[in-house]
């Protein structure tokens, strides 16, 4: 049986691929953080339809000895480090941590695992942010990296790193370059669940407006189910390389309100304020991928259109709504 472990298996992508790599007979372990074992409630609802059969390791990404330690205790085939201060705006207030995170992390989790298992092969979570102030369009694998924030800048570092590893040490080591992915699952502070959950809110009465940053800001968007196969994939190819993941069509942030508004029979020009204090002090204006090389390498197709991929996320937080179980989130 083969054994994966999944760094940041709490969040969005790492409880989807959980789902995934245990449907291939996969035996999964995750990195969770002490505190996450110890308010299950809270920081594991993710994987709680998951039970037992993921093996959950404390430790922190900002501790080498902590990752050496679990890496000594759990002999593994695939990594997944998808864990990160994954949040750009959140970036901007603290940059030093979130480099230190993301960026030392990332190394760390190199350094542990060529010391104790060099032969593991390793995927790098890569974001289009690393594009930022978009060179070409669209963006491709050899596009030139121009990010625009200190998460950006953390993730051409966990890039480079990974690249590094794979030159230096001959490690099986990948970097998925991944445009936004969303679901259901998505965290309510990035911009689509923060749409879906107040759509869901004001179709309940328990909102009157939604207040937005910047509405003209372009993204790609896919969901997040099919980039974790991606993912796996990836991990799969006989040789270590990098790969867009995109869905190829760019929307902006007007159009999906538009859409989750009208999913819900509502017009979104009644409800949602443009409002300054959301806007980054750098944005990425336009983010457009191209996959042609991970679908004519790897196989790997996406099942969710755009279209899908919104009316699942307002469906699900209009049925939470209805259900009373609407998270009170400050955003
Ligand atoms: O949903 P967002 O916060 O995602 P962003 O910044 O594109 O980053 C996400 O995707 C990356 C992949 O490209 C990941 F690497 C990263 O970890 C994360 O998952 O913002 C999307 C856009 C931005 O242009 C932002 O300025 O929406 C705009 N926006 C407008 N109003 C807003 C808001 N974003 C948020 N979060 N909240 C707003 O009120």
């Amino acid at each position: 049986m083969r054994k994966a472990l999944i760094t940041g298996i709490t969040g969005q992508d790492g409880s989807y691929l959980a789902e995934h790599l245990l449907g291939l007979g996969y035996e999964v372990h995750g990195l969770v953080r002490r505190v996450a074992l110890e308010q299950p409630d809270q920081r594991l609802g993710r994987l709680t339809h998951l039970g037992e059969r993921v093996v959950l390791h404390a430790g922190s990404l900002e501790s080498y000895p902590s990752l050496f330690q679990v890496l000594s205790r759990c002999q593994i085939d695939e990594c997944y480090h998808l864990a990160a201060q994954s949040f750009v705006a959140e970036s901007f207030a603290d940059g030093f941590s979130t480099m230190n995170t993301n960026s030392n992390g990332t190394h760390y989790l190199l350094a542990a695992l060529r010391e104790l298992q060099p032969g593991c092969r390793f995927y790098f979570a890569g974001s289009s942010e690393m594009f930022g102030k978009v060179r070409e369009t669209p963006q491709v694998e050899t596009t030139p990296f121009h990010p625009r924030s200190p998460y950006g800048i953390s993730k051409v570092a966990g890039y480079y790193l990974t690249l590094n590893y794979r030159e230096a040490y001959q490690m099986f080591c990948v970097n998925g370059m991944l445009f936004n992915h969303e679901s259901p699952r998505r965290g309510f502070e990035f911009v689509t669940r923060k749409i879906t959950h107040n759509v869901a809110r004001i179709k309940f009465g328990l909102a009157s407006e939604l207040r937005l940053g910047n509405l003209e800001a372009r993204r790609d968007w896919g969901h997040a189910a099919d980039y974790v196969r991606a993912m796996h994939l990836m991990l799969q190819h006989s040789e270590p390389d990098d790969f867009v993941i995109a869905s190829g069509e760019t929307h902006s942030v007007r159009e999906f309100c538009e859409l989750a508004f009208a999913e819900a029979g509502l017009d979104y020009l009644d409800f949602v304020k443009e409002d300054p204090t959301f806007y980054r002090p750098a944005e990425v204006d336009l983010l457009v991928g191209n996959a042609a090389k991970a679908k004519r390498v790897l196989g790997w197709q996406p099942a969710y259109s755009f279209r899908e991929l919104v009316s699942q996320m307002v469906a699900h937080d209009l049925e939470l709504a209805q259900r009373g179980a609407m998270a009170e989130m400050f955003l």
